[in-house]
C-alpha cells in the first residue's frame, strides 16, 4: 500500500523544510517508497479525527493499511525496519543507530527547540537578553559533543542511516543561529546530507506545498 503522511497546509516556516514532516518525506525518498500527503490545518489537528491518530494534535502522522503511527522517531524506525537501506544489518550496529536516533530527539533537539520558541515568543520578556546566551551555550555544548563524535567521519555510525536523517533535521533548525558555523565538520555534515538527491526531492515536495498555497 502507499502510505499517507500528514503535513501542515500552511507551515509557519514557509516551506524551508523545518517542520517535521520533512524527516518522514526524506526517509521515504531514501528508500524509494512513494507516499501521499494529507495537508491539515491547525484547527483540524485538534479535532477528534486527528487526535485519534496523533494524541498530541500534531503533525506528522503516518498511515499504512491498518497501521497509524505518530512520533517522527517511531515513524522513521518503522520505515527503516520495513525497507532496506536505512539500518545496518549487524545487530550491534543497528542498536547503535537506534541510540543515535534517540540522541537526536532526546539530547540534541531540546535546547534547539527551546531557542526557536524563545526567539519566536519571548523577545519582549525582561529576561530575554539573559536567557539567549544561556540557550546558545546549551546548544554549543551539544554541537561540540556531536562534532567531537563525528570527527572526520561522513556519517554518525558507518554508512548513512536513519540516525543521520534524524540528527541532520534536528541540527538544521540551529542553522539560523550561526552556531553550526563554529563547527566546520558539522557544516560539512549538513552540506553532505543536503546534497543527497532524496533530501532534495523531499525538500522540493514540501516547498511546493507553500508555493501552491500562494497561487491565486
Ligand atoms: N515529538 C513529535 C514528533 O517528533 O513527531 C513532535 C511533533 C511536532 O512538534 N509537530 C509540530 C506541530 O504539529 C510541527 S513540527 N505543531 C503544532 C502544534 O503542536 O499545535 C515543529 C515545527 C513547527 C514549525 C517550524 N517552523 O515553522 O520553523 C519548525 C518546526
Amino acid at each position: 500500500m502507499t502510505p499517507t503522511i500528514t503535513a501542515f497546509a500552511a507551515s509557519p516556516d514557509r516551506g524551508r523544510g523545518l517542520a517535521r514532516d520533512m524527516r518522514i518525506r526524506w526517509a521515504l525518498e531514501e528508500v524509494g517508497q512513494p507516499y501521499t500527503v494529507r495537508l491539515v490545518s491547525f484547527a483540524h489537528m485538534k479535532e477528534p479525527a486527528h487526535i485519534a491518530i496523533q494524541p498530541f494534535g500534531q503533525i506528522p502522522t503516518y498511515e499504512d493499511g491498518d497501521l497509524a503511527l505518530f512520533e517522527t522517531g517511531a515513524i522513521i524506525l518503522h520505515i527503516a525496519e520495513t525497507h532496506p537501506g536505512l539500518l545496518p544489518k549487524n545487530a550491534n550496529a543497528r542498536a547503535r543507530t537506534t541510540a543515535w536516533m534517540f540522541a537526536a530527539v532526546a539530547t540534541v533537539e531540546p535546547p534547539i527547540v527551546e531557542l526557536s520558541g524563545t526567539m519566536m515568543f519571548d523577545r519582549d520578556k525582561p529576561w530575554f537578553d539573559q536567557r539567549l546566551p544561556q540557550l546558545h551555550n546549551a546548544i554549543r555544548k551539544r554541537l561540540g559533543e556531536l562534532s567531537r563524535h563525528l570527527g572526520d567521519s561522513e556519517w554518525l555510525d558507518g554508512d548513512f542511516s536513519a540516525a543521520d536523517i534524524m540528527m541532520i533535521h534536528v541540527i538544521q533548525r540551529a542553522k539560523s543561529s550561526a552556531l553550526i558555523g563554529e563547527f566546520p565538520n558539522l557544516n560539512a555534515y549538513l552540506t553532505r546530507a543536503e546534497s543527497r538527491p532524496a533530501f532534495q526531492r523531499a525538500f522540493a515536495a514540501q516547498l511546493k506545498v507553500f508555493e501552491d498555497a500562494q497561487k491565486p
